[in-house]
């Protein structure tokens, strides 16, 4: 009988690399699985409630830190990057300050990254033991409890940069990450350095103030978390900042001069669909519920549900310059809507019979 050729992790890691590379991932990186440090601030951070309504973080707790209790035996994670910039899509400033067009962020354009990530990193992880044979491994996105971007730092993918998000020097920070954590004895990768220096800009490019100090991020201020992970009421001091930003929000990417390096997604899945990239608010707020379920479906956004994007559009009227259009769309949805979305209408309308509905978006900014 003829026994199988010994583990070579080099070799390994090279097939791993060419399988990505095949599949379309734009870098990965091997990692070992201890970050004491970042398991530290995650717990300050969750200690500051700065996690808001999102149970899990707090749920989670260490196992987000620990690698190995939420997969046990594993020892490497392999981190992948996936850029995700629409170049195709509408300029983004220039959306933003289109004060009757809605802003959605640029990695909601096309369709649910979640999907085309964990098809291709499953894909990759097979191919793998196609090649070496069966080993242990789960693939993890986004919605695993991993702390995703310190792992992939330590795989040498990019630093955690001042807004919170990774960044690579050559490629800025509009990518997404996956993982796949082993029990492979894969070589592993420098850790990469940061490069932030003495640069501020995104901290106060961020219109809500959520950037509490360098590298520590109040979710319940942040944009992104009040347009699709807080389900309850947009605290009202909270909602003349969103400007016109209905999905996720980008400024403080948007200024990060590192950015200049990003890289045009290559991935089809990322192509904007449905004129995402400027659409009319007026027109998003006619959407019935079924032609939000019809239209959404297999992007990211469906996930947030028909209440969550309507009482997201309100407040981004209520932004909008007073016209008739606008009231009549807000008047318009106010008798059919839930008691959350009539309550963002009211407000809305209230700004426009108070004269407060005339925000110049670019200042908002
Ligand atoms: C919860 C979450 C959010 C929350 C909270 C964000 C956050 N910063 O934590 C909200 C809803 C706000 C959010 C928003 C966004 N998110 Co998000 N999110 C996550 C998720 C699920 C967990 C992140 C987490 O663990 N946070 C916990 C806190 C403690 O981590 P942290 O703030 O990053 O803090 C780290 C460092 O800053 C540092 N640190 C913390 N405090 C301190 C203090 C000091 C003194 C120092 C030195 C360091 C330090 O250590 C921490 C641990 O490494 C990850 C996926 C995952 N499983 O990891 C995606 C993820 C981070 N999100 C992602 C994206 C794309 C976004 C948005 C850009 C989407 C958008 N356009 O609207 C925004 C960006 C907002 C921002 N400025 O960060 C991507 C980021 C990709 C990248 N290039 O980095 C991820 C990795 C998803 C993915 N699979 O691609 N997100
Ligand atoms: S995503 Fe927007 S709201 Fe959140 S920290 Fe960045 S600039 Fe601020
Ligand atoms: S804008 Fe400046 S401080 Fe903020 S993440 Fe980019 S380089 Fe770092």
């Amino acid at each position: 009988m003829t026994q199988p050729p010994p583990f070579d992790p080099a070799a390994a890691k090279r097939q791993l690399e060419a399988h990505a590379r095949e599949l379309g991932f734009d870098r990965i990186g091997v990692a070992r699985i201890d970050i004491p440090e970042d398991e530290q601030h995650l717990l300050h951070w969750l200690d500051a409630g700065f996690h808001g309504e999102m149970d899990y973080m707090r749920r989670h707790g260490t196992m987000r830190s620990r690698p190995q209790e939420l997969a046990p035996g594993t020892i490497r994670v392999v981190s992948a990057r996936l850029d995700y910039w629409p170049a195709a899509a509408r300029d983004a400033a220039a959306v933003l300050g289109d004060a009757e067009g809605g802003y959605i962020s640029r990695y909601a354009l096309g369709r649910d990254y979640h999907k085309v990530l964990h098809r291709a990193l499953a894909r990759l992880a097979k191919e793998l033991a196609a090649d070496i044979g069966p080993f242990g491994y789960r693939v993890c996105v986004d919605s695993a409890p991993v702390l995703e971007k310190a792992l992939a730092r330590n795989g040498g993918l990019g630093w955690i940069g001042k807004h919170t998000n990774l960044i690579s020097r050559d490629a800025g920070s509009w990518f997404f990450l996956g993982e796949i954590l082993t029990d492979l004895p894969l070589p592993e990768d420098e850790p990469a350095s940061a490069h932030c220096g003495t640069c501020t800009a995104c901290i106060p490019a961020c219109p809500t103030a959520a950037i509490v100090a360098p590298y520590r991020l109040d979710a319940r201020r942040c944009i992104s978390y009040l347009t699709i992970e807080h389900h309850s009421a947009i605290p009202h001091e909270l909602r003349a900042a969103m400007g016109n930003r209905i999905y996720g929000c980008d400024d403080c990417q948007l200024v990060c001069p590192w950015n200049k390096f990003a890289r045009a997604a290559s991935h089809p899945d990322f192509k904007v669909r449905h004129g995402l990239d400027a659409p009319r608010l007026t027109e998003l707020f006619a959407w019935t519920e079924a032609q939000f379920e019809e239209r959404m479906r297999g992007s990211a956004i469906y996930r947030i549900g028909y209440e969550k994007w309507s009482r997201n559009i309100a407040v981004a009227l209520g932004n909008a310059p007073t016209s008739e259009a606008v009231v009549a769309a807000l008047e318009g949805r106010r008798l059919g809507a839930s008691e959350l979305v009539r309550e963002h209408i009211d407000w809305a309308l209230s700004r426009h019979r108070s004269g407060a509905g005339t925000v110049d978006l670019q200042s908002a900014s």
